[in-house]
């Protein structure tokens, strides 16, 4: 604990001495959320970590997230230097999208308009017309469909068959999926909401649709954690990754929070709804890269410059 203590000192010493400011998502180890938080940093999501680190003075920025959210902060600070903890942490929606095969997929379907989520990388952002993230690809897609628009959605399965059904647009679907959201299980969470008649359900739209069809709210990191604290309930089942529950817990004090039921999370795992990239970011290696400057994102900036215009449509649209 007090070696805990002591890196959590170094690295508000570095931050200082560094100029830099620290972005955290909500997925991410509780002591780096706190640390973002304590030094006028952002603890968000992963639209409003890019956002923030756009509009904030600081020269460098450190992203700890996965590597979609750097590459993200980068594209709308091409003059920043961005760092991450550990660069190997990455996305299973990322990893099930490389853009070779997605440009492939887009060129077979030119009549189509492209929208893809946020947890692309650079390369996908900048084949697409529009990024989205979850709390306004409905909005976007309805919007879309309105104008009579088809549309090629990429990557997450889930999270565009659930904008599908609501919408009713001609949706094509990529098969992504996140290996958190997957693995959460619509029958046990029936079960555990008969054992907590008076819990209400948040999930987040990269889980299945059994589970979404269980859901009392439906949405966005942000918009759950939201829900969590306007709501009058006290107690809350949680389907999403379980790094949210520190911010839930201190938006919401006195209430109550349950983990959704995943495959593995029964009698013999206590807590699998959690992300290993997320977990990759510590404040270890968070203290080493402030202190080397090393770990720094990169996009190519043609690729950034043509990934840029997806993403300030969105932004454009949400203003
Ligand atoms: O599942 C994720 O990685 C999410 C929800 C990212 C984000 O903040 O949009
Ligand atoms: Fe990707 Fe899922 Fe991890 Fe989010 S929780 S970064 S969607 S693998």
């Amino acid at each position: 604990a007090a070696e805990k203590v002591a890196l959590k000192e170094r690295i508000k010493r570095l931050l200082k001495e560094r100029e830099a400011v620290l972005v955290a998502h909500y997925y991410v180890d509780g002591d780096l959320q706190d640390l973002a938080e304590e030094t006028g940093g952002c603890v968000s999501d992963s639209l409003e970590m890019a956002r923030f680190g756009r509009d904030h003075p600081a020269k460098t920025l450190v992203v700890a997230g996965v590597r979609f959210m750097g590459e993200t902060a980068k594209i709308l600070s091409p003059e920043k230097r961005i760092l991450m903890p550990d660069l190997d942490a990455t996305c299973s929606l990322d990893l099930g999208c490389p853009a070779d095969e997605f440009s492939a997929f887009c060129d077979a379907h030119p009549d189509r308009t492209v929208v893809v989520y946020a947890n692309t990388s650079a390369a996908v952002k900048a084949r697409a017309d529009w990024m989205v993230t979850s709390s306004i690809g409905l909005d976007i897609v309805a919007h879309l469909h309105a104008q009579g628009k088809k549309i090629l959605w990429a990557p997450d399965k889930h999270l565009g068959s659930y904008i599908q059904k609501q919408t009713g647009a001609d949706m094509l679907l990529w098969q992504g999926s996140c290996l958190v959201h997957d693995e959460f299980k619509g029958i046990e969470l029936d079960l555990l909401k008969a054992e907590h008649p008076e819990a209400r359900v948040l999930v987040h739209p990269e889980s299945p649709a059994n589970v979404v069809a269980l859901a009392d709210v439906v949405g966005s990191t942000t918009q759950l954690i939201n829900a969590a604290q306007t709501m009058d309930a006290t107690t809350f089942i949680v389907a999403t990754d379980n790094g949210i529950l520190h911010k839930m817990r201190a938006a919401a004090p006195g209430k109550h929070f349950i983990e959704a039921p995943t495959a593995g999370n029964s009698a013999t795992c206590k807590s699998c709804a959690h992300c290993p990239w997320m977990a990759m970011n510590g404040l270890q290696n968070l203290a080493d890269v402030l202190e080397n400057f090393s770990n720094e994102i990169h996009v190519d900036p043609q690729v950034g410059k043509e990934a840029v215009r997806a993403i300030d449509r969105m932004l454009d649209f949400a203003a």
